[in-house]
């Protein structure tokens, strides 16, 4: 550290110290509140959940996933053991403190034990880093956001990795993959979407030095695609969403197709879009007219998965647009001199607000995960 952010730190502390002697009610004033952690973990969920703010939450939360999933997994997989006294699975057996959930909450909510103000004031110096100058903006906090969601999605990725790794060689054939036991049974008409998703073309796609195995980067590409930077899979993606939206199975899409599947979820991202550059044409459909001819490079009147590339990110948000998503959402909740950025002090005035993804009793929905989106 240099000596500027030193001195900083130092400062920093010092009004911590004057803010906490003056305002001792305030704090006390959110205590009413419970932590709980969060029971929603499914197997065939695709819905994007927030990652934790705070490493160690994210840690407990992980803990408890992991045993949940191995029962399922058990129960799924090797259904004649799981009558049988639940075994703890091999590399478990050291359990911490929270040896349950309960135990857990009780973790989270014994203040002695978990300060949240004390949290607040070892992380912030760890996400206010570029540069150190005392304000949190929002590229820190996005990038902070993104380090916990990588985290969290390679841990994911490691242990599904484990189960279809049938030889234990660290690498996963299309032969050892089995697809998730809802996409086996659906039915392929039923789904008006996912059709080529967890097939062979998918993994072939994701298996970017084509060896026909997928090391661990290459499975965290095929189980997340839109954060990928193989380019043969981003190319998948988009004939997939061509797959997905040709109504008429001519395999390319037209302007109806377009407007009724595609255009309104590329135009919320992009608000350039609802302005016309033709003040003539004020018809309702203008702006998507004017997207998709600037889409259809060839002008032949139809989408291709090529002329999908420019906007597949914007139909598959990637982790770093819901890591930003949620640093917006937390700096406008705790922002309360409203520069944009935070201070420490902001956040220790507004504790819960980066405990929000396990509140137990959040009364605002507004925070807008796009569900609709994987
Ligand atoms: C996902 O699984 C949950 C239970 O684990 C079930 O209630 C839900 O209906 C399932 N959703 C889909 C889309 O299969
Ligand atoms: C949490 O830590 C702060 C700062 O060290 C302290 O002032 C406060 O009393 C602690 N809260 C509890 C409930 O122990
Ligand atoms: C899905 O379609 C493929 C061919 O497109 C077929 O081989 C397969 O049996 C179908 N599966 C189901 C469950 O209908
Ligand atoms: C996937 O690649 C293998 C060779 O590694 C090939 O035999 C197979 O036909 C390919 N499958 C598809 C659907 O492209
Ligand atoms: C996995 O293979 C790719 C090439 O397909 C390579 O770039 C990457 O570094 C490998 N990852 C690991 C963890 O070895
Ligand atoms: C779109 O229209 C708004 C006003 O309606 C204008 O402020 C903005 O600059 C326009 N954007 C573009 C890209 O033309
Ligand atoms: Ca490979
Ligand atoms: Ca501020």
């Amino acid at each position: 550290m240099g000596k500027v952010s030193v001195i900083i730190y130092i400062t920093i502390a010092l009004l911590l110290l004057l803010f906490l002697s003056q305002s001792p009610k305030k704090a006390q004033n959110h205590r009413h509140r419970r932590l709980k952690l969060r029971s929603s973990f499914h197997f065939n969920s695709t819905r994007h959940e927030p990652v934790p703010f705070d490493p160690l939450v994210a840690d407990i939360e992980r803990i408890r996933e992991d045993r949940h999933w191995e029962k399922q997994y058990m129960e799924h997989a090797h259904p004649e053991l799981v009558s049988h006294e639940h075994e703890p699975a091999p590399g478990h057996e050291s359990q911490p403190e929270w040896e349950d959930f309960m135990n857990a909450e009780d973790y989270l909510n014994d203040e002695e034990k978990f300060n949240v103000t004390n949290r607040l004031v070892l992380l912030f110096p760890k996400i206010d880093v570029q540069p150190p100058d005392g304000y949190i903006s929002e590229s820190e906090l996005t990038d902070w956001n993104m380090q916990q969601a990588e985290r969290d999605v390679m841990h994911r990725t490691q242990r599904e990795l484990e189960t279809h790794d049938k030889n234990r060689d660290g690498l996963v054939s299309f032969a050892e993959y089995e697809p998730p036991s809802w996409v086996r049974n659906a039915d392929n008409s039923s789904f008006g979407y996912d059709m080529g998703w967890w097939k062979e073309e998918h993994f072939n796609a994701s298996d970017a030095d084509g060896d026909g195995l997928l090391n661990i980067t290459e499975f965290n590409d095929f189980l997340h695609p839109a954060d990928s930077k193989n380019p043969k899979l981003i190319l998948w993606l988009c004939k997939e969403e061509v797959r997905e939206r040709d109504s008429d199975k001519d395999g390319k899409v037209n302007f109806k197709e377009f407007f009724h599947g595609l255009f309104d979820l590329v135009r919320n991202y992009d608000d350039e879009v609802h302005n016309s550059s033709d003040p003539s044409d004020d018809s309702m459909d203008a702006p998507a007219r004017q997207l998709f001819s600037q889409l259809d490079k060839d002008g032949d009147g139809y989408l291709s998965d090529v002329e999908l590339l420019p906007i597949i990110g914007k139909l598959h948000p990637s982790e770093r647009y819901y890591a930003k998503q949620q640093a917006d959402y937390i700096i406008s909740q705790a922002d309360t001199d409203k520069d944009g950025r935070l201070t420490l002090i902001e956040m220790i005035e507004n504790p819960y607000v980066f405990y929000s993804a396990i509140f137990s009793d959040e009364e605002e929905d507004d925070f807008d995960y796009h569900d609709e989106f994987r």
